[in-house]
């Protein structure tokens, strides 16, 4: 008989308790509530295309873009998830405007954890049918215990994050997380709707022939960036590579990962700071990248080390195999004057 895996997710983050020596359960109950929030939402995901949730809500978040009406409500999910249960003492999202303080029915709140999430990423693929996800980042808070939260608790170096993850709702659904010590994968049983350790210790193959990027906007981009894709296409070794883009950036990166590979959303002359956003997304999927033995940068240096000075702040990013991202990076580094897209007027 095929052996199964039974370890849940639940019984790993049991088991990895040990590895903090203040074990108050906090972090625990963090893990869970993810993990409950992305099965309901998982739930709406799957039936998306059976009843009328379909097309945008009609409100616009702080970018300027169109809400899915599902972005709305896996928003709502994951926070009040957590806002309700009191987990975490401060909440921040790609969908929100501002941050959200979680402050406790006795107004007194001793948790330690602030959560940064993008709750459906990828939206724009909700009414297709294509693979969306969900990212979660977790830092500890820098400013006193049982205090309000303040903005510097969430505008931390990614390097000072505790934990990242993502969901990616796929052909299966599964939870992607790292705390530090690796990167595990779980796959969610719908018919008992617990998630089991299908992909202990991922890693990133060293080399990947696999590149993703939006290359409808070749025009736009910096020349090292459209040297690099001349590079990727070449006939050459073992050149040229695959092109491969679904447009959902948890997705690309998932199969990235496994396969080998490089996702890049550089900046542009019409996006001059890039796209995607600091806190939100690039942080956590650099640290899951790191821990998975890859690489993630802005084409200069490292996503991790680059201090956030707000909220929804973009950044370039180059993320995957090691030796993909840096042959990318030497592109880069003959152009250094696009390295200071932080200066620019978006
Ligand atoms: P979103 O947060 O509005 O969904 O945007 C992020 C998504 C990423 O998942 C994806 O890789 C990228 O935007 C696709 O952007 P584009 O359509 O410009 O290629
Ligand atoms: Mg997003």
């Amino acid at each position: 008989m095929e052996e199964i895996n039974l370890t849940t997710l639940g019984e790993f983050i049991i088991e990895n308790q040990k590895h903090y020596k203040s074990t108050s359960g906090e972090f625990s109950r963090l893990l869970s509530s993810i993990k409950l929030a992305a099965k309901i939402v998982n739930h709406s995901v799957s039936k998306a295309g059976l009843v009328d949730i379909l097309g945008a809500a009609g409100d616009t978040n702080i970018q300027g873009e169109d809400q899915q009406k599902l972005d709305v409500y896996a928003n709502d999910v994951f926070m009040k998830t957590l806002v309700n249960r009191e987990i975490a003492c401060g909440i921040a999202s790609e969908e929100e405007d501002e941050f959200v303080v979680i402050k406790g029915k006795q107004g007194t709140n001793e948790n330690k954890y602030v959560m940064l999430i993008d709750p459906l990423d990828g939206s724009s693929n909700i009414d297709v049918n294509v693979s969306v996800g969900t990212i979660f980042s977790i830092y500890k808070r820098v400013t006193k215990i049982g205090t309000p939260v303040q903005i510097e608790d969430f505008l931390q170096c990614g390097s000072q994050q505790v934990a990242a993850g993502y969901v990616v709702y796929g052909t299966s659904t599964m939870l992607v997380y790292t705390s530090g010590h690796g990167v595990n994968g779980f796959t969610l049983n719908p018919a008992i709707g617990s998630f089991h350790l299908s992909h202990p210790n991922m890693m990133f193959p060293k080399d990947g022939k696999i590149y993703s990027i939006n290359e409808g906007n070749y025009v736009h981009f910096p020349q090292g960036v459209k040297d690099y894709l001349k590079y990727c296409q070449e006939e050459k070794d073992n050149r040229p590579y695959t092109s491969r883009y679904i447009g959902s950036l948890v997705s690309d990166f998932h199969r990235n990962m496994i396969k080998g590979g490089i996702y890049l959303y550089p900046t542009s002359s019409i996006g001059p700071k890039g796209k995607l956003r600091l806190l939100y997304e690039c942080n956590p999927m650099a640290f899951l990248a790191e821990q998975a033995g890859g690489k993630a940068s802005d084409g200069y240096k490292r996503i991790m080390d680059i201090k956030p000075t707000e909220l929804h702040q973009r950044v370039p990013f180059f993320c995957g195999s090691v030796n993909m991202v840096e042959k990318a990076e030497e592109f880069m580094a003959k152009h250094p004057e696009d390295a200071n897209y932080a200066s620019l007027d978006s």
